[in-house]
């Protein structure tokens, strides 16, 4: 279907045209208690995790010319656990939260294909800070069920940029598992590492207190208060440890490269390695910038990103967290990165003689 007929069904149906973009008139949107009900459905589609596999990020590029690169969005909204026996309908790009991370290079073109399945139950689209266009592309690709658009946009500057649903109760959607991470390298490329992960912080504002077995639907009145039920990392309560989908791994003396995103809606994270520090850090996942060295946390805006290097020097669980605490002791915000290795009592020695 043409743009400018998508746009005409999807106001007929309350859901188009100016209200998609962030900050402007709600005139034709959904109240947000539809979009509540319509959230809280009881979802055909279940999935067993969410959670996007933390080293599940294209290669690197070393190609030194532009080209195309072509990109599907899928928006899909699956019931899945936040933890064990607790489930929430999220809302996904392509099954996983964060969203898949798209790599490209600065003056590639990305060419995107963005399908809103038939078996949703709400409109969709996305926002690329990557994209320097009205919206971010996000009016260019709102669908319905059923709908599929197109954006072409070329990546015009580098760095590490958010992509987020951005329709009229986008921090509804957001909430629900809606943000990713594009990845627009400088044309020099990035300095080599051993291993790369990606993470992405975003809060679950539920009925019910954390841990309560069932069934948790989205609540919009805490979060209106800015009081989410769970803060997790990759979707999931400690989705990325041992105890749940298993942590990061990687020898000592290695080096790995951090690609963490916060999603929001709300609450900025304070991102720490417990045990380490970052070695280097891109503020706002800004590759232009001079790197900052050995920064211990670093506040992470919703909306934003960091990009970080950490070296391994002993062997050891590296927790990745939100050092605001309580997020990680009560609602699930952590990740580990493990390191094997031999012991180097020169560095750390947990058994010193005496
Ligand atoms: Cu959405």
């Amino acid at each position: 279907m043409p743009a400018t007929n998508r746009r005409t069904v999807l106001q007929g149906i309350g859901l188009g045209g100016a209200a998609t973009l962030a900050g402007c008139s709600t005139r034709s949107a959904p109240k947000a208690t539809q979009t509540q009900k319509a959230m809280n459905k009881q979802k055909q589609q279940t999935a067993k995790r969410v959670a996007a596999a933390p080293t599940d990020i294209p290669d690197p590029i070393s190609r030194n010319e532009s080209k195309e690169v072509d990109v599907t969005l899928r928006p899909e909204e699956v019931t899945a656990e936040v933890e064990d026996g607790v489930t929430f309908n999220y809302m996904t790009y392509n099954g996983q939260v964060p969203g898949p991370m798209i790599r490209v290079r600065k003056g590639d073109t990305v060419n995107l294909t963005f399908e809103n399945p038939a078996e949703n139950d709400m409109p969709h689209n996305v926002d690329f800070h990557a994209a320097a266009g009205p919206g971010g592309g996000a009016e260019a690709t709102m669908t319905a069920p059923g709908e599929t658009a197109h954006l072409k946009f070329e990546a015009t500057y580098p760095g590490a940029y958010i992509y987020h649903c951005a329709v009229p109760n986008m921090d509804m959607h957001i909430s629900a598992g809606m943000f990713g991470i594009i990845l627009v390298e400088p044309e020099e490329g990035l300095p080599e590492v051993d291993h790369e992960f990606y993470f992405g912080q975003h809060e679950i504002y539920t009925d019910k207190r954390p841990g309560e077995k069932g069934q948790h639907n989205f609540d919009i009145e805490s979060m209106k208060r800015e009081e989410p039920t769970y803060v997790v990392m990759n979707g999931e309560k400690y989705a990325c440890t041992p105890d749940k989908y298993g942590a990061g791994k990687v020898q000592t003396g290695d080096t790995a490269r951090v690609f963490f995103v916060t999603g929001g809606p709300n609450l900025t994270s304070s991102f720490h390695p417990i045990g380490n520090v970052w070695e280097k850090l891109w503020p706002e996942g800004s590759l232009t910038t001079k790197p900052q060295t050995h920064i211990q946390t670093k506040q992470v805006a919703p909306g934003s990103t960091t990009v970080a290097t950490m070296g391994f020097p002993v062997p050891g669980a590296f927790k990745l967290v939100d050092h605001s605490l309580t997020r990680v002791a009560r609602k699930g915000c952590m990740a580990i990165v493990a390191a094997e290795g031999e012991e180097n009592p020169e560095v750390f020695d947990p058994e010193p003689k005496q």
